[in-house]
């Protein structure tokens, strides 16, 4: 049976009043339910936006700033969403469908007005509307102050993942915090990063709506009591030192051209009002409002910190905080809608993204056996069967481990609570293994070794029915290093997920000129179904078409180049190939091997000034956590080889190097669209899977990369014809560890690496100054962690290779129509298909839109 038949069987009798579909247009054409019930002339537009900028906004065009126009338009579009919105809330609830609730402390979704906008189908009524009003949409997009509650990757993935799956039809609540400041915004200065708060709600967000009916009460720090009740069973009771309340905000998520709209539930954190009570009461006001400002800092900012987690107490206050606050939630909605809570796993499907959430297998034990009285064994079973998840890396860095002081202070009951587990599952090992010591402590849910610490990811795994990695390399070494004990006793448990990415914001609306191509030479279906972009591979030796092609991506270049001097001052030429490397500022993700290649081929047209080489333009961008000396230093070191590369007329314009500062969501999508080289270099073995590597593919952009992540499938999607592949392997690098790697003696045998070094510790890009990058090079030289010397030459070599094929403008044109025909694999619509069927069993639920007269009605009742 299917989760949806499943649910209609248990339909409860109260809810047959369901609203039925007999309003509904054939399905077959969704956008015409969108002209029936939703304004569409463009009249319509401009009646529904003054009179929003008029009451809403309290503004009148006189007055009206662009920003209100912008909060206007917001509201005219969130209005028409809230449509979808409640028929599709209508349709789960009457049909208590199977929902996948997706955990995450981070969901990086951008700006809405574009995407909302593509997916309703209505950017061009509304652009003329507005033209006619004399107004411009693309301005007004402009004035959109994005959410950048995510620090990367991982984020963005979860954002991706909710457009699949609204556009897929899967009932879906997204669950995580609603930061008040999201990722700092970052400056250059002399060089520097610096960072300046993001206060993205200064002006309001219009986008979400605050429930406060829903509210819930969470638990902080206190002690356990151990009792027994009437039937004199025990129990445990937890009284807390502090609650906090959450309050949720409901962001729509709407599907591509169809009639859904889910949710993204935000929590944020503030007093009770017992506070203010309190006040009364001991006549401490001072006192109270402290207590208030403190359960407020709760959700005050996001950490910063991408794949480094330090045992913060407030990252794991914050991480319990919405992982109570949503396992509450579920459980009114199992309430409302009369499923008992035995049914639990089968009502929701919960992923974990990354551990980051994992303390909702305790929290959810607890909810069941101390608040809902079920035996622990019951609960234990309907838990373990209602988790999945997701490791996103292998990095020792970022596996979270707390340390039970912190842990037992702030949760003591859940400490309680992993204790049991531990002991019910570390004596399954020890009659699994015949008491293999060693193993036990390996597996064990705390770390012995020292100062005793709970492991976030051992939680994970015992509490959840499925694990996953994120590319098919990063899976397999899930298995054989950081998770192997998990995998020797839980093999079936074991699957590969690659990561994915919406090719609606990253291709549709962020590349129009591109996209536009393509509907116009194979229709519009690719939207949807990506592998449909394998038919341009019969367009790869068309001249005309390829002819048609670079022009696309010349005119990007050329509005970029322009933008660029705007923003930074800098002039490249659009002709030259742009190379672009944007992500996280990293180790692992050598910015710096990248870096030092520069400063090789400026070595080289220094040497040879009639030298004609393919004239470049290398693009950085990416943010470092406020803390990572290492990362800054390599932000400035760009910087420096750029004011010194920029400024010196004798290399006629053949070299550039920008780096574009406060890389975001925004960012990406005036960037991706005009690279032609995409920068994927990581150390074999580190990068997860990557999801810029797929960004960049789809927007025709050649790969310049390691056998990491997800470039392996990339490689093997596109041909070894088709990728510009270098460096060591990961079995290398395990060998070279093992052999015990001396970057110096790779450094001593190089004699090109002897004059980019001896340059940069001159202090020729320091201003003289030999001591500034010392860090770097004598990290570099005398331990590498990440083998940036052991690949260097075999890049540079790659890195002239490209320039050689550039030259060829036929062939590089062939290479990149055939890198974005064969991008298919990587929509996040063909991830989420099978995060569907193999892991969550869930099925599409349609949404008929509901007369607007009888949404009405209906809750009036
Ligand atoms: C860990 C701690 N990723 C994290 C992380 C705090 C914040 C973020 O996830 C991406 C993947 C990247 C991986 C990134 O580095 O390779 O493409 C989505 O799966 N972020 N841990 N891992």
């Amino acid at each position: 049976m299917t989760a949806r038949e499943d649910a209609r069987v248990n339909a409860s009798p109260e809810l047959t009043d369901a609203p039925e579909p007999e309003e509904s247009v054939p399905m077959m054409s969704p956008s015409l339910d969108v002209k029936r019930t939703t304004p569409m002339d463009k009249e319509e537009i401009k009646r529904a936006f003054l009179d929003n900028l008029f009451y809403v906004q309290g503004k009148f065009p006189v007055l009206a700033t662009q920003h209100d126009y912008y909060m206007a338009l917001a509201h005219v579009i969130r209005d028409l969403l809230l449509h979808r919105w409640v028929s599709s809330a209508s349709v789960y609830t009457a049909e208590k469908a199977r929902t996948v609730c997706y955990l995450s402390a981070e969901f990086l979704m951008g700006p809405h007005l574009g995407n909302n906008l593509l997916n309703l189908g209505m950017g061009e009524q509304i652009r003329q509307a507005l033209a006619e009003l004399g107004l411009s949409l693309d301005e007004l997009m402009q004035e959109e102050a994005e959410p950048g509650l995510g620090n990367g990757g991982l984020g963005r993935l979860a954002a991706c993942y909710l457009d699949s799956l609204a556009t897929l039809e899967i009932p879906t609540l997204g669950y995580g915090i609603r930061y008040e400041f999201g990722i700092f915004e970052q400056e250059i200065a002399d060089g520097w990063q610096l960072e300046r708060t993001d206060k993205w709600l200064r002006y309001g967000n219009p986008w979400d709506i605050a429930r406060p009916e829903w509210a819930v009460e969470v638990k902080l720090g206190g002690h356990t009591e151990h009792y027994r009740d009437a039937k004199g069973e025990p129990r445990v009771r937890w009284k807390p030192e502090q609650t906090v309340v959450g309050i949720p905000y409901d962001t729509p998520i709407a599907g591509y051209r169809n009639n859904t709209a889910n949710t993204l539930r935000l929590w944020r954190a503030e007093a009770p009002e017992s506070f203010d009570v309190a006040v009364f009461n001991r006549g401490d006001y001072y006192g109270a409002v402290e207590q208030k400002v403190k359960s407020e800092n709760l959700t005050k900012v996001l950490y910063p910190n991408d794949e480094q987690v330090k045992g913060k107490q407030l990252r794991l206050e914050q991480q319990y905080f919405f992982v109570s606050c949503s396992l509450q939630d579920m459980l009114r909605i199992m309430r409302v809608q009369h499923i008992p809570l035995e049914r639990f796993h089968e009502k929701f499907a919960i992923q974990l993204n990354d551990t980051h959430p994992a303390i909702a297998i305790a929290e959810l034990m607890r909810l069941l056996v101390d608040e809902h009285g079920m035996p622990w064994q019951q609960a234990w079973a309907i838990t373990r069967r209602s988790f999945a998840y997701t490791n996103h890396t292998l990095l020792p860095e970022a596996l979270e481990r707390w340390p039970i002081g912190i842990f037992a202070s702030l949760l003591p009951r859940h400490m309680e609570i992993i204790y049991e587990i531990n002991a019910g599952f570390l004596e399954e090992v020890r009659s699994r293994f015949n008491g293999d010591h060693d193993r036990v402590g390996r597996l064990s849910l705390i770390d012995e070794g020292g100062e005793r610490y709970v492991r976030m990811a051992h939680l994970a795994c015992v509490g959840s029915y499925a694990i996953n990695g994120v590319a098919q390399l990063h899976s397999e070494l899930l298995k054989s290093d950081v998770l192997r004990d998990f995998y020797e006793l839980w093999p079936e448990k074991f699957q590969n997920k690659t990561n994915g990415v919406t090719p609606r914001r990253w291709l549709a609306l962020s590349n129009p000129s591109l996209a536009g191509f393509i509907t116009a030479n194979i229709g519009e279906g690719w939207v949807t179904d990506l592998d449909k972009l394998k038919e341009l591979e019969r367009r790869a030796d068309d001249a005309v078409f390829g002819a048609k092609w670079r022009e696309i991506k010349r005119l990007n270049k050329h509005q970029y180049a322009m933008y660029l001097r705007h923003k930074t001052g800098v002039g490249v030429d659009p002709e030259s190939l742009f190379d672009v490397q944007v992500k996280r500022i990293h180790e692992y993700k050598r910015q710096h091997l990248n870096i030092l290649n520069v400063i090789r081929m400026y070595l080289e047209l220094k040497a040879n000034p009639n030298l004609d080489i393919q004239p470049r333009t290398f693009l950085f961008g990416g943010k470092a956590a406020p803390g990572y000396r290492m990362a800054k230093l390599i932000i400035k070191l760009i910087n420096a080889v750029g004011s010194v590369v920029n400024r010196d007329k004798s290399l006629r314009n053949q070299l550039k190097v920008v780096f574009v500062p406060n890389y975001n969501v925004s960012n990406g999508q005036r960037i991706y669209p005009v690279a032609e080289l995409s920068e994927q270099i990581s150390t074999a073995g580190k990068e997860a899977s990557g999801t810029g590597n797929m960004k960049f593919q789809m927007n025709g952009a050649l790969t310049i990369g390691t056998l990491d992540g997800a470039n392996v499938e990339m490689l093997e999607e596109v041909g070894a014809e088709n990728f510009f592949l270098f460096g060591h392997t990961v079995d290398d690098i395990q060998r070279l560890q093992r052999e015990g790697y001396r970057p110096f003696e790779t450094f001593e045998r190089n004699g090109i690496l002897r004059e980019v070094f001896s340059l940069l510790q001159s202090g020729f890009f320091a201003k003289g100054d030999a001591e500034l990058f010392r860090p770097l090079v004598e990290n570099l030289l005398y331990s590498d962690p990440f083998f940036v010397l052991a690949d260097f030459q075999s890049y540079a070599d790659c890195q002239d290779e490209v320039g050689r094929v550039y030259q060829d403008a036929g062939r590089w044109t062939r290479m990149s129509i055939l890198n974005v025909a064969r991008s298919g694999k990587f929509s996040s619509d063909r991830a989420i298909d099978e995060y569907c069927r193999d892991i969550w069993n869930v099925k599409p639920v349609k949404t008929n839109l509901l007369k607007q007269h009888r949404i009405m009605h209906r809750s009036i009742q």
